[in-house]
């Protein structure tokens, strides 16, 4: 048997499949075995032992994971150990996240700033400082383009736009990507996040959905999580079609989750320490800011329910 017992190995949750999880270890761990394929990445489908779940350990796709009682040869292992978090993003359940690229495209399905920005929101709510992935830059004019650049700034985030069709901004992507250690695609489904690793990664092959022509929205068909690899040290995965992320936030603390709101405070403090910013005496928030509508619309039904509230 090809089983070393007192063997173990660190390495990175990549997916879970039924009550099994794949985790990702590198090769050199295993010279042995590998000689001749030394520092490749092997994939383990592992168990994981009862001590993690009486402890009340759940384990998730990105976490870091130590394994033992190694197979190589039918590529089982045990996970013993999982090391703490840094970050984790609910939806999808992914931790250990260091970056959330936004996918927002430009048209097929439309461009809607409320729900452009409920995805950036999830991305502050969990601490993670989103990228935003404009697609389907094929679809409109150079001067519609630097619209949409600008519009981005003014929000206070980096975009890089892409189109699949003629290759535009995909290696500046792919560079991006490669510097990031673990990378989750997110945004409304339809706008081409699956399209986009199978671009970056050609050996995927995942089905991709037509957005459909009557409704232009796409159908949801990624279902689970999986993290590719896209250059030595980095990871990638596409998230399930959802189009309503919940923000589940307190008043007090929903104006920080706007860094154009953030950047005019540093700048200036509003008169009350308090401020939510509505129509209080010395406050500093310029109301003419694009995206005040939309946080002062949510705010008042956020302050109207006793319940944790959900925009959306
Ligand atoms: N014109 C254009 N269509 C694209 C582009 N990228 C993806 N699509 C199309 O958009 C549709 C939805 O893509 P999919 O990857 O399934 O979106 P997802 O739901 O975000 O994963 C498919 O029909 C793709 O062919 C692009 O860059 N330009
Ligand atoms: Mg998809
Ligand atoms: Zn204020």
């Amino acid at each position: 048997m090809n089983i070393n017992k007192t063997k173990t190995s660190k390495g990175i949750v990549v997916a879970l499949k039924a009550n099994f999880l794949i985790v990702e270890i590198h090769s050199q761990d295993s010279k042995a075995e590998f000689s001749d394929k030394s520092f490749q990445k092997i994939r383990l489908l592992c168990t994981r032992r009862s001590k993690l779940d009486y402890q009340g350990l759940f384990i998730d796709v990105g976490d870091k994971v130590f394994v033992e009682s190694i197979d190589y040869k039918n590529k089982r292992a045990v996970i013993f150990e999982v090391e703490p978090r840094k970050s984790f993003l609910k939806r999808p359940a992914v931790a250990n996240v260091t970056l959330v690229s936004i996918c927002i495209s430009v048209d097929e399905p439309l461009f809607d700033l409320a729900q452009a920005s409920r995805f950036l929101l999830t991305a502050e709510c969990a601490n993670i400082k989103p990228l935003i992935v404009l697609t389907k830059i094929d679809l409109i004019t150079k001067n519609n383009l630097i619209l949409y650049i600008n519009k981005f700034k003014h929000w206070g985030y980096d975009c890089i736009p892409v189109s699949i069709q003629n290759s535009e901004g995909i290696n500046l992507l792919i560079e991006r990507f490669r510097k990031t250690k673990i990378t989750v695609l997110a945004g409304p489904s339809g706008v081409g996040k699956t399209s986009l690793i199978n671009h970056l990664i050609p050996t995927v092959s995942l089905p991709t959905a037509s957005v459909s022509k009557k409704l232009k929205r796409g159908t949801h068909t990624t279902r689970h999580v999986e993290l590719f690899a896209i250059g030595k040290e980095s990871l990638l995965a596409d998230t399930p079609g959802f189009n309503r992320p919940e923000i589940v936030c307190e008043p007090s603390g929903f104006a920080s989750l706007f860094p154009e709101f953030q950047k005019e405070l540093t700048k200036s403090r509003c008169k009350f320490r308090n401020c939510l910013h509505r129509d209080e005496p010395g406050c500093v928030i310029d109301k003419d800011l694009e995206r005040y509508p939309f946080y002062r619309e949510n705010l008042e039904e956020m302050i109207n329910s006793n319940l944790p509230y959900q925009a959306g």
